[in-house]
């Protein structure tokens, strides 16, 4: 399986291709970025590690190696400017990915080729991908929750001093300020959570707080997130290539599950061969539907917002548009990861 990388140069794109080096299952990576003297330094970096990896081709390329790749990844994502609003950083890196889109069109997609958006506003951007790629929506996938997923399990893991990869809990909907954490269904070892020792609703408040602010955190401490989102990509490209039908929360375009429709958000949902193979409306709280319904209100205003403004035209200066949701201390601001991995 051939993955190309779009944004392979920058942090998030080469800490997936180093994970999909280590986890030794696509037979090519290939990175294409604008900065295409990055992309070969990452290449090369790689490569010289490859003999002690596993055997695969790695290399710098351009748009001509999308119509051979079995897997396109977008990570291509734009930083804020000083005076930028954070709403005009969405229409700006929508533009940036739109004219990715376009470009990725013109040179066309392998027959039976599968798109994963991690840029952000993921949910948005995995959207428009759907409208616009011309791939079966099944093949449009977003990374969605999946990283929140990631994250939520580590920190639980962390604060109730259990192995992380025996953790099983879920973070749905929005990846954003409106994310939605499972408690419900959460267990360690095969145990309810409810019921583990030193759990609390303590416990409960500070781990998900810890879960939601990840992303804003680790660009404060480093720049951006790595390490963990090369993971969290991987385990979906995995899953495609090795049709290994997983249950993972990416962001796909609804159709009925939950209620909700012409939306992309993150729901349980099986990924194999042919991408988003099934959508399963595992049983939820009153509280966690109700959440996945506010992700989707959320989101599907922000989609009317870039939508009416890409039908006037690319971003230009921005124009003093209404802020698009309330966050929690009445203050007016997009939805956070909309920006938070965008304003290193
Ligand atoms: C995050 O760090 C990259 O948006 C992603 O949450």
């Amino acid at each position: 399986m051939k993955v190309t990388i779009i944004g392979g140069g920058g942090l998030v794109g080469s800490t997936a291709a180093f994970a999909l080096q280590c986890g030794g299952v696509v037979t090519h990576l290939c990175l294409i970025d604008a900065n295409k003297e990055l992309a070969q330094g990452q290449a090369n970096d790689l490569l010289q590690g490859a003999s002690l990896a596993c055997d695969q081709r790695i290399s710098a390329g351009d748009m001509s190696d999308i119509p051979s790749s079995d897997m396109v990844i977008i990570t291509a994502g734009l930083r804020r400017k000083p005076d930028e609003s954070r709403l005009d950083l969405i229409n700006r890196n929508v533009d940036l990915v739109l004219g990715i889109l376009e470009e990725v069109k013109a040179v066309g997609f392998k027959d039976g080729a599968h798109l994963l958006v991690v840029s952000n506003p993921v949910d948005v951007l995995t959207y428009l991908a759907v409208k616009r790629s011309g791939l079966p929506w099944q093949r449009v996938l977003g990374l969605g929750t999946q990283l929140d997923t990631a994250r939520f399990r580590s920190h639980l893991a962390r604060r109730l001093k259990v192995p992380p990869t025996q953790v099983s809990a879920l973070i749905l909907g929005e990846h954003g300020d409106s994310m939605v954490p499972i408690w419900s269904s959460a267990t360690i070892a095969g145990l309810a959570l409810e019921q583990w020792p030193g759990f609390s609703p303590q416990v409960q408040k500070e781990v998900f707080e810890e879960t939601k602010t990840a992303g804003a955190q680790i660009i404060k401490l480093k720049g951006g997130a790595g390490f963990a989102v090369g993971l969290a990509i991987r385990e979906v490209v995995h899953s495609i290539a090795l049709d290994s039908r997983r249950v993972l929360p990416v962001s796909t375009l609804l159709s009925g599950a939950y209620g909700l429709r012409d939306v992309c958000l993150s729901v349980p949902t099986v990924v194999g061969c042919g991408g988003a193979r099934q959508h399963l409306e595992v049983s939820l709280s009153a509280k966690e539907k109700l959440g996945l319904q506010n992700s989707a209100r959320v989101l599907q205003q922000t989609i009317e917002q870039v939508e009416s403004r890409i039908k006037s035209g690319p971003a230009k200066v921005p124009a003093p548009v209404q802020p698009i949701v309330e966050s929690r201390s009445g203050q007016r601001m997009p939805p956070k990861a909309a920006w938070q991995a965008l304003s290193r």
